[in-house]
């Protein structure tokens, strides 16, 4: 794509689920298939130009799911044995028409994987929005992130749709969306057991993120809030929770301006805030509209602040207008800082307004991992570096948790085969060896979408990335019916060591996590 930028090859590009629609496309692909052929088109800016798998579905879907003892083909691995959790929007009730695929209810699905045997199960968090919704028999919260298109009724009570991330804590599934607390649901049962988490009242924040970081020594959960102080709020409250819950960290920074903090890293000392053009818009809002939209004419700013301190050192490095959204890792050597994210030149989300009313264009809004570098031996480093690590195309990195705050060697990443025309090579994961700077991959054809993968460690004590890499696969050919592939992630090339087959579409997934069998409750 660096020399035919034609309007010919940008449509291509976006109808082959490329551009920002890698990853994200896969991620979104299952709700594609609740809507009617027709479609319907969500937000203005792509020109009619927004791919199916990137609309919001036309017909709600919701259905709660069990199935027993999965058809299976292949072996699942002896030493695989957990719950591999999903979540994604799923509305409970029609949102607005100009609503974005953001926005809707949480539905979490859970493949339990045990001695060779796979049960999956799905159900919606039932948290305060959804109980509100489900005793109006309507939706009351219809536009993404924006409180004034709310019904009356709903006045005061929390609009998390929980339907971003999940993960573990102390016995408790957390069902997360970064405008709002948690939800805590039953890590076996999937009940939702807690509506609204505030950590027994010690959530130092009005809001959680969605990618909290598990420290790679202690185990404790690091975490942020952003808008902590309220809708709109510049402060960004910053937290550390132990395995059993306790709060033994925080500190509270100001921002420059309020942009979507979608992700942040966290070394053993800093903490890094990285702010991007996606930016909150009360104009639009005010005209009915969602949270966010991308302003070209915003610098981003790289911020780091030492951990366990009170924040006053916090810095904000100017640089290039850029978007940036997940991690994939991240290290300090002592001297320097490194953060490795998935980054764009403008806008990647082709639903999010353009703020200056232009066309959203899927070749500036396509990510490749990119590492952003800090020097700290300077005391006030006025820039930071940008260096692509990677040709391949995608968004929705992963690495191995476990090493969430310290030094990584492999990352993952779902991405269109890297070789192939536009919309040609079939969807992809591929995992990257930063050492060798080589990748390996899976490719599992162009009659499937891939959602985002998850590593799942041999065990507890095996070395990095050596394990197993799983996701969802979306049959596009068989009216979106959904298998779960698992992999040698050190053989991706050699294909699925097992695939589960489901008898129908799975629930979109935004983001996934791996919980190994012994931190499960005995059933
Ligand atoms: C993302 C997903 C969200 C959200 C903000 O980058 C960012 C992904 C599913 O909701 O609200
Ligand atoms: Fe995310």
């Amino acid at each position: 794509m660096t020399d035919q930028k034609t309007e010919i090859d940008r449509r291509s590009f976006v109808a082959g689920a490329l551009g920002a629609a890698a990853g994200m496309g896969g991620l979104l692909a299952q709700n594609a298939q609740a809507q009617p052929p027709e479609g319907r088109e969500i937000g203005t800016t792509a020109g009619g130009a927004i791919p199916p798998e990137m609309r919001r579905p036309t017909r709600l879907y919701r259905l709660e799911a069990d199935v027993h003892d999965c058809e299976i083909t292949g072996k699942v691995p002896s030493d695989l044995n957990g719950a591999f959790y999903r979540v994604g929007p799923d509305a409970q009730y029609p949102l607005h028409p100009r609503d974005i695929p953001f926005d809707g209810e949480g539905h979490v699905s859970m493949f339990r994987i045990k001695n060779g045997r796979v049960d999956y199960k799905s159900r919606m968090v039932r948290n305060e929005r959804y109980l509100a919704n489900d005793k109006a028999g309507k939706q009351l919260f219809p536009m993404y992130r924006n409180p004034s298109m709310d019904d009356p009724s709903a006045k005061g009570l929390s609009r998390s749709t929980a339907n971003t991330h999940i993960i573990n804590h102390r016995n408790y599934l957390l069902a997360l969306k970064e405008d709002s607390p948690p939800a805590a649901m039953d890590l076996l049962t999937l009940e939702t057991k807690v509506p609204t988490y505030t950590f027994d009242g010690q959530l130092p924040s009005k809001t959680f993120t969605a990618h909290p970081k598990l420290d790679s020594v202690t185990g404790n959960m690091v975490a942020f809030g952003y808008e902590a102080e309220g809708f709109g709020s510049k402060t960004v409250s910053i937290f550390e929770f132990t395995p059993q819950g306790k709060l033994v960290w925080n500190a509270k920074v100001q921002v420059p301006y309020v942009g979507m903090l979608h992700d942040f890293a966290v070394t053993e000392k800093h903490i890094v805030l990285y702010v991007i053009p996606l930016a909150m818009d009360q104009k639009q809002m005010d005209s009915g509209g969602p949270h966010w939209s991308w302003d070209n004419t915003l610098p981003t700013y790289f911020g780091f602040v030492r951990r366990g301190g009170d924040g006053k050192d916090v810095q904000f490095i100017k640089g290039p207008t850029r978007s940036a959204t997940h991690i994939m890792g991240t290290f300090d050597d002592g001297k320097k800082l490194f953060v490795d994210v998935e980054m764009s030149m403008s806008n990647p989300f082709p639903f999010m307004p353009m703020h200056d009313g232009s066309r959203w264009d899927p070749v500036a809004g396509s990510s490749h991992i990119t590492r952003l570098t800090v020097d700290l031996s300077k005391k006030r480093p006025s820039a930071y570096d940008i260096e692509q690590l990677y040709p391949h195309v995608g968004a929705l990195p992963r690495q191995d948790d476990r090493y969430n705050t310290v030094a990584y060697r492999y990352g993952f990443l779902p991405c269109p085969d890297p070789e192939a025309r536009p919309g040609t090579g079939g969807a992809c994961y591929a995992r990257f060896d930063h050492q060798t700077r080589k990748a390996t991959l899976f490719n599992a054809g162009t009659e499937s979408s891939l959602a985002e993968c998850c590593f799942a460690p041999r065990s507890a004590t095996a070395p990095e990335g050596s394990g197993y890499l799983m996701g969802v696969a979306t049959r596009n050919t068989e009216g979106g019916r959904a298998d779960l592939v698992i992999l040698d992630a050190e053989h991706l090339n050699d294909g699925p060591v097992a695939t589960v087959h489901l008898p129908m579409r799975a629930v979109g997934q935004i983001h996934g996590w791996w919980v190994p069998e012994a931190q499960l409750p005995k059933a």
